[in-house]
Protein backbone atom coordinates (compact mmCIF):
# COMPACT_ATOMS: atom_id res chain seq x y z
CA UNK A 1 0.00 0.00 0.00
CA UNK A 2 1.19 3.66 -0.83
CA UNK A 3 1.32 6.76 1.24
CA UNK A 4 -1.33 8.93 1.02
CA UNK A 5 1.38 11.53 0.98
CA UNK A 6 4.19 10.40 -1.66
CA UNK A 7 4.72 7.37 -4.03
CA UNK A 8 6.90 5.45 -0.87
CA UNK A 9 5.45 1.87 0.54
CA UNK A 10 3.14 2.88 3.76
CA UNK A 11 3.75 1.62 7.46
CA UNK A 12 0.53 2.40 9.00
CA UNK A 13 -2.84 3.31 8.04
CA UNK A 14 -5.78 5.25 9.97
CA UNK A 15 -9.09 3.02 9.59
CA UNK A 16 -10.94 6.31 11.09
CA UNK A 17 -9.37 8.57 7.84
CA UNK A 18 -8.30 6.00 5.63
CA UNK A 19 -5.07 7.51 5.55
CA UNK A 20 -1.93 5.82 5.03
CA UNK A 21 1.60 7.05 5.75
CA UNK A 22 5.63 6.12 4.97
CA UNK A 23 7.91 6.35 7.68
CA UNK A 24 8.84 10.11 6.68
CA UNK A 25 5.27 11.30 6.67
CA UNK A 26 4.35 9.53 9.47
CA UNK A 27 7.24 10.83 11.70
CA UNK A 28 6.44 14.01 10.27
CA UNK A 29 3.16 14.61 10.97
CA UNK A 30 4.08 12.70 14.51
CA UNK A 31 5.88 15.60 15.03
CA UNK A 32 3.83 18.51 13.73
CA UNK A 33 0.93 16.93 15.74
CA UNK A 34 2.52 17.49 18.99
CA UNK A 35 3.87 21.06 18.15
CA UNK A 36 0.40 22.17 17.56
CA UNK A 37 -0.79 20.33 20.92
CA UNK A 38 2.02 23.23 22.83
CA UNK A 39 0.86 25.73 21.05
CA UNK A 40 -2.83 25.65 21.54
CA UNK A 41 -3.03 24.85 24.56
CA UNK A 42 -0.25 27.30 25.13
CA UNK A 43 2.32 24.52 27.31
CA UNK A 44 5.75 25.53 26.83
CA UNK A 45 6.35 29.81 27.57
CA UNK A 46 9.88 31.72 27.31
CA UNK A 47 11.51 30.58 31.14
CA UNK A 48 10.00 27.50 31.34
CA UNK A 49 11.82 24.43 33.05
CA UNK A 50 10.25 21.40 32.41
CA UNK A 51 10.47 18.55 33.96
CA UNK A 52 9.77 15.41 31.84
CA UNK A 53 7.81 12.28 33.67
CA UNK A 54 10.00 9.71 32.84
CA UNK A 55 9.49 5.74 33.65
CA UNK A 56 11.08 4.41 30.98
CA UNK A 57 7.60 3.29 29.24
CA UNK A 58 6.96 3.73 25.59
CA UNK A 59 5.21 6.78 25.94
CA UNK A 60 7.47 8.47 28.00
CA UNK A 61 10.80 7.69 26.45
CA UNK A 62 8.56 8.92 23.01
CA UNK A 63 7.53 11.93 25.19
CA UNK A 64 11.38 13.00 26.13
CA UNK A 65 12.48 12.03 22.68
CA UNK A 66 10.03 13.85 20.66
CA UNK A 67 10.22 17.35 23.25
CA UNK A 68 14.13 17.40 22.79
CA UNK A 69 13.78 17.53 19.41
CA UNK A 70 11.19 19.66 18.33
CA UNK A 71 12.32 22.14 21.61
CA UNK A 72 15.80 21.42 19.81
CA UNK A 73 16.64 25.48 19.03
CA UNK A 74 14.89 26.79 21.90
CA UNK A 75 16.81 24.84 24.10
CA UNK A 76 20.05 25.71 22.54
CA UNK A 77 19.26 29.22 23.11
CA UNK A 78 18.23 28.52 26.22
CA UNK A 79 15.06 29.71 25.99
CA UNK A 80 13.41 26.91 27.64
CA UNK A 81 15.21 24.23 30.27
CA UNK A 82 14.28 20.12 29.34
CA UNK A 83 15.06 17.91 32.30
CA UNK A 84 13.92 13.74 33.15
CA UNK A 85 12.21 12.74 36.58
CA UNK A 86 11.83 9.00 36.95
CA UNK A 87 9.97 7.48 40.01
CA UNK A 88 10.83 4.02 41.29
CA UNK A 89 7.45 2.44 42.66
CA UNK A 90 9.61 -0.60 43.81
CA UNK A 91 7.56 -2.95 41.63
CA UNK A 92 9.97 -6.05 41.85
CA UNK A 93 10.76 -7.71 38.45
CA UNK A 94 9.05 -4.83 36.27
CA UNK A 95 10.37 -1.44 37.22
CA UNK A 96 14.41 -2.60 36.77
CA UNK A 97 14.00 -2.90 33.07
CA UNK A 98 11.91 -0.03 32.71
CA UNK A 99 14.57 2.15 35.10
CA UNK A 100 17.07 0.79 32.74
CA UNK A 101 15.12 1.96 29.52
CA UNK A 102 14.98 5.31 30.73
CA UNK A 103 18.50 5.95 32.13
CA UNK A 104 19.23 4.69 28.29
CA UNK A 105 17.36 7.52 26.51
CA UNK A 106 18.01 10.20 29.25
CA UNK A 107 21.97 9.36 28.47
CA UNK A 108 21.25 9.14 24.95
CA UNK A 109 19.42 12.58 24.71
CA UNK A 110 22.15 14.29 27.35
CA UNK A 111 19.29 15.41 29.37
CA UNK A 112 20.18 15.25 32.89
CA UNK A 113 17.56 12.90 35.26
CA UNK A 114 16.70 12.96 38.50
CA UNK A 115 15.80 9.74 40.12
CA UNK A 116 12.96 9.53 43.12
CA UNK A 117 11.95 6.28 45.05
CA UNK A 118 8.80 5.53 46.85
CA UNK A 119 11.15 4.16 49.77
CA UNK A 120 13.22 7.00 49.94
CA UNK A 121 10.02 9.63 49.89
CA UNK A 122 7.46 7.27 52.13
CA UNK A 123 9.75 4.21 53.36
CA UNK A 124 7.87 1.49 51.52
CA UNK A 125 8.12 0.38 48.12
CA UNK A 126 5.04 -0.39 45.90
CA UNK A 127 4.84 -4.46 46.61
CA UNK A 128 5.24 -3.31 50.18
CA UNK A 129 1.91 -2.31 50.29
CA UNK A 130 0.68 -4.14 48.49
CA UNK A 131 1.54 -7.01 50.44
CA UNK A 132 -0.40 -5.11 53.37
CA UNK A 133 -3.32 -5.60 51.57
CA UNK A 134 -3.37 -2.09 49.29
CA UNK A 135 -4.79 -1.75 46.06
CA UNK A 136 -2.03 -0.83 44.09
CA UNK A 137 -2.72 1.19 41.23
CA UNK A 138 -4.20 3.65 44.43
CA UNK A 139 -1.56 3.82 46.03
CA UNK A 140 0.84 3.83 43.41
CA UNK A 141 -0.95 7.19 42.02
CA UNK A 142 -1.28 8.71 44.65
CA UNK A 143 2.43 8.36 45.73
CA UNK A 144 4.02 8.90 42.47
CA UNK A 145 1.90 12.42 42.19
CA UNK A 146 2.93 13.55 45.13
CA UNK A 147 6.38 12.35 44.25
CA UNK A 148 6.72 14.19 41.14
CA UNK A 149 4.94 17.04 42.04
CA UNK A 150 7.66 17.49 45.34
CA UNK A 151 10.96 16.74 43.15
CA UNK A 152 9.18 18.84 40.33
CA UNK A 153 9.33 21.54 43.06
CA UNK A 154 12.58 20.82 44.69
CA UNK A 155 14.26 21.39 41.18
CA UNK A 156 12.67 24.44 40.43
CA UNK A 157 10.75 23.12 37.64
CA UNK A 158 7.45 25.39 35.91
CA UNK A 159 5.48 22.37 34.25
CA UNK A 160 5.75 18.92 34.88
CA UNK A 161 5.07 16.88 31.02
CA UNK A 162 3.48 13.35 31.53
CA UNK A 163 3.25 11.06 28.42
CA UNK A 164 -0.50 10.50 28.42
CA UNK A 165 -1.57 10.03 25.08
CA UNK A 166 -4.94 9.48 23.36
CA UNK A 167 -5.68 6.65 24.80
CA UNK A 168 -5.63 7.12 28.49
CA UNK A 169 -7.30 10.63 28.01
CA UNK A 170 -10.07 8.82 27.13
CA UNK A 171 -9.78 6.32 29.50
CA UNK A 172 -9.92 8.66 32.09
CA UNK A 173 -12.56 10.45 30.72
CA UNK A 174 -14.48 6.96 30.75
CA UNK A 175 -14.05 6.04 34.19
CA UNK A 176 -14.77 9.71 35.42
CA UNK A 177 -18.23 9.45 33.66
CA UNK A 178 -18.84 5.51 34.58
CA UNK A 179 -18.13 6.78 38.49
CA UNK A 180 -20.24 9.75 37.79
CA UNK A 181 -17.34 11.70 39.29
CA UNK A 182 -17.93 15.05 37.76
CA UNK A 183 -15.28 16.78 40.28
CA UNK A 184 -13.06 15.21 39.21
CA UNK A 185 -13.86 15.50 35.72
CA UNK A 186 -14.08 18.76 35.81
CA UNK A 187 -10.31 18.98 37.65
CA UNK A 188 -8.73 16.76 35.00
CA UNK A 189 -8.86 19.50 32.64
CA UNK A 190 -7.62 22.50 35.03
CA UNK A 191 -8.78 25.86 33.85
CA UNK A 192 -6.40 27.67 36.51
CA UNK A 193 -3.68 27.31 38.18
CA UNK A 194 -3.82 26.10 41.92
CA UNK A 195 -0.86 26.92 44.57
CA UNK A 196 1.92 24.65 45.22
CA UNK A 197 0.67 22.28 42.30
CA UNK A 198 3.40 22.41 39.21
CA UNK A 199 1.50 22.83 36.33
CA UNK A 200 0.90 19.91 34.02
CA UNK A 201 1.48 19.23 30.63
CA UNK A 202 0.13 16.38 28.26
CA UNK A 203 1.65 16.74 24.75
CA UNK A 204 0.75 13.51 23.44
CA UNK A 205 -2.57 13.95 24.23
CA UNK A 206 -3.85 14.11 20.73
CA UNK A 207 -1.86 10.79 19.70
CA UNK A 208 -3.01 7.45 20.05
CA UNK A 209 -1.19 4.59 22.14
CA UNK A 210 -0.23 2.41 18.82
CA UNK A 211 1.12 5.44 17.31
CA UNK A 212 3.49 6.25 20.25
CA UNK A 213 4.85 2.91 20.31
CA UNK A 214 4.98 3.42 16.24
CA UNK A 215 7.27 6.70 16.69
CA UNK A 216 9.63 5.14 19.09
CA UNK A 217 10.05 2.01 16.47
CA UNK A 218 10.27 4.16 13.68
CA UNK A 219 12.62 6.57 15.72
CA UNK A 220 14.71 3.51 16.62
CA UNK A 221 14.30 3.89 20.45
CA UNK A 222 11.52 1.68 21.52
CA UNK A 223 12.13 -1.54 23.62
CA UNK A 224 9.41 -3.48 24.44
CA UNK A 225 8.99 -3.83 27.86
CA UNK A 226 6.76 -5.95 30.14
CA UNK A 227 3.74 -4.84 31.02
CA UNK A 228 2.95 -3.86 35.41
CA UNK A 229 2.02 -7.05 37.04
CA UNK A 230 -0.56 -5.00 38.98
CA UNK A 231 -1.90 -3.69 35.72
CA UNK A 232 -4.51 -6.03 35.26
CA UNK A 233 -6.03 -5.77 38.65
CA UNK A 234 -7.23 -2.35 38.03
CA UNK A 235 -11.08 -0.18 36.70
CA UNK A 236 -8.61 1.39 34.00
CA UNK A 237 -7.69 -2.02 32.42
CA UNK A 238 -11.56 -2.62 32.46
CA UNK A 239 -12.42 0.30 31.00
CA UNK A 240 -9.33 0.43 28.57
CA UNK A 241 -10.20 -3.22 27.08
CA UNK A 242 -13.72 -1.95 26.84
CA UNK A 243 -12.66 1.13 24.47
CA UNK A 244 -10.51 -0.84 22.77
CA UNK A 245 -13.11 -3.17 21.84
CA UNK A 246 -15.52 0.00 20.55
CA UNK A 247 -12.55 1.26 18.62
CA UNK A 248 -12.78 -1.81 16.55
CA UNK A 249 -15.82 -1.77 15.90
CA UNK A 250 -16.71 2.33 15.91
CA UNK A 251 -12.84 3.27 14.32
CA UNK A 252 -12.30 7.26 16.05
CA UNK A 253 -14.50 6.31 19.33
CA UNK A 254 -11.60 7.46 21.66
CA UNK A 255 -11.11 10.50 20.05
CA UNK A 256 -14.82 11.24 19.87
CA UNK A 257 -14.82 10.49 23.90
CA UNK A 258 -12.06 13.08 24.64
CA UNK A 259 -13.58 15.60 21.79
CA UNK A 260 -16.87 15.34 23.59
CA UNK A 261 -15.91 15.64 26.69
CA UNK A 262 -14.15 18.95 25.49
CA UNK A 263 -17.29 20.70 24.33
CA UNK A 264 -19.23 19.41 27.77
CA UNK A 265 -16.49 21.05 29.63
CA UNK A 266 -17.89 24.61 27.30
CA UNK A 267 -20.98 23.80 27.64
CA UNK A 268 -20.71 23.19 31.47
CA UNK A 269 -18.16 26.07 31.85
CA UNK A 270 -18.76 27.55 35.61
CA UNK A 271 -21.20 24.89 36.46
CA UNK A 272 -18.72 22.56 37.61
CA UNK A 273 -16.54 24.06 40.28
CA UNK A 274 -12.87 23.87 40.10
CA UNK A 275 -12.04 23.34 44.23
CA UNK A 276 -9.58 25.39 45.79
CA UNK A 277 -7.25 23.86 47.23
CA UNK A 278 -5.62 24.16 50.68
CA UNK A 279 -1.96 22.88 52.12
CA UNK A 280 -1.60 19.47 53.78
CA UNK A 281 -0.80 20.30 57.67
CA UNK A 282 1.81 17.56 57.18
CA UNK A 283 4.23 18.27 53.61
CA UNK A 284 2.90 21.08 52.75
CA UNK A 285 1.58 19.61 49.75
CA UNK A 286 -1.69 20.61 47.91
CA UNK A 287 -5.28 18.99 48.85
CA UNK A 288 -8.90 18.69 48.96
CA UNK A 289 -9.25 18.62 52.88
CA UNK A 290 -5.92 19.62 55.62
CA UNK A 291 -4.44 15.79 54.87
CA UNK A 292 -3.28 14.87 51.56
CA UNK A 293 -3.92 11.58 49.89
CA UNK A 294 -0.17 10.62 50.15
CA UNK A 295 0.17 11.76 54.22
CA UNK A 296 -3.40 9.95 54.54
CA UNK A 297 -2.13 6.59 53.17
CA UNK A 298 1.20 6.76 54.44
CA UNK A 299 -0.02 6.86 58.26
CA UNK A 300 -2.61 4.09 57.02
CA UNK A 301 0.35 1.83 55.74
CA UNK A 302 2.41 2.59 59.14
CA UNK A 303 -0.34 1.93 61.09
CA UNK A 304 -0.49 -1.93 59.25
S1 LIG B 1 2.65 1.22 37.39
FE1 LIG B 1 1.38 1.74 39.13
FE2 LIG B 1 0.58 1.62 36.61
FE3 LIG B 1 1.48 -0.61 37.83
S2 LIG B 1 0.70 -0.22 39.86
FE4 LIG B 1 -0.93 0.46 38.53
S3 LIG B 1 -0.51 2.61 38.31
S4 LIG B 1 -0.35 -0.44 36.61
S5 LIG B 1 0.70 3.13 35.06
ZN1 LIG C 1 5.09 9.48 2.31
ZN1 LIG D 1 0.76 15.55 52.92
Amino acid sequence: MKCSKCDSIAIMSRRYSGCHLCADHFTEEFEQTVLKTLHRGKMVEDGDKIAVAVSGGKDSTALLYVLDKILADRLEEQEVDLFAITVDEGINGYRDDTMKLARKVAGDLGVRQEIVSFRDEYGFDLDRAVSDGAMPCTVCGVFRKNALNRAAKRLGATKVATGHNLDDEAQSVMMNYLKGDMERLARFRPRRRQPGLVPRIKPLREIPEKEVALYGMVRGFYEESRECPYARLSFRSDVRDMMNRLEDLFPGTKRSTLDGYERVLELADGRWAQMDLSSCRICGEPCVRDLCKACELQAKLKAK
